[in-house]
């Protein structure tokens, strides 16, 4: 393992795993293998996401009259996907999943708080209003570590873990996704997403090479 590597776990929460509010494909099969990771610990920093928002937030279907789940709609100049209700900060389905053991990490970054933004990547807002991406302060936190290379495990591949693999890039960093501890919302994406990760240049790695 390259010395200078964080690990980021995006979204290890119950309402993305099978039965919970915004449910992956085989949400919880990544669940073990990513408690394993951390307990070996080949990383100098581990850092963990929360999706974590008020209730009514403008991401949810259920704010807007007339919409349903999964419709997008326009969303300051930008095209936003309305979601179920989840992870309503407080809620067992918003907690950190009870099947890992999260000692090992060193920094949780709760996102999504802001009621008008969503947030799926962990560097950056999504855009707001005034067309920002408000960033997380993440990218400074790990350069003050010393670190250059982030891989990449959690939910979902198609959304937050994408998102926070692109911003890791633009912020300077070289990124890796752990294929094997990812799990897409839409199972039908994942084609389009490997071949983006590898457009990027991103490294496809499997937990099994990391041990
Ligand atoms: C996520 C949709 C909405 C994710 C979070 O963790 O990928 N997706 N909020
Ligand atoms: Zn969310």
């Amino acid at each position: 393992m390259h010395p200078h590597a964080a690990l980021i776990v995006v979204d290890v929460q119950p309402d993305f795993m099978p039965g919970g509010a915004l449910a992956c494909h085989e949400g919880d099969a990544i669940v073990p293998g990513i408690d394993r990771l951390l307990r070996s610990r080949p990383f100098r920093q581990v850092v963990a996401t929360q999706d974590w928002h008020p209730r009514g937030h403008i991401s949810f279907a259920s704010t807007h009259a007339g919409k349903h789940p999964f419709q997008q709609m326009s969303l300051y100049g930008h095209l936003q996907t309305l979601w179920p209700d989840h992870c309503v900060q407080d809620t067992p389905g918003a907690a950190l999943h009870p099947g890992i053991d999260w000692s090992p990490v060193d920094l949780i970054l709760r996102k999504g708080s802001n009621p008008g933004v969503d947030s799926y990547s962990a560097f950056q807002e999504n855009h707001g209003p005034d067309g920002q991406r408000p960033r997380t302060g993440l990218a400074g936190w790990l350069r003050e570590r010393d670190v250059s290379e982030v891989y990449a495990v959690g939910l979902a591949r198609d959304v937050c873990v994408l998102w926070t693999v692109q911003d890791a890039l633009a912020a300077g960093f070289r990124a890796h996704v752990i294929w094997d501890l990812t799990r897409p919302v839409t199972p039908e994406s994942d084609a389009a997403t490997r071949a983006t990760l590898e457009e990027w240049g991103v490294g496809i790695v499997d937990s099994a090479s990391l041990t």
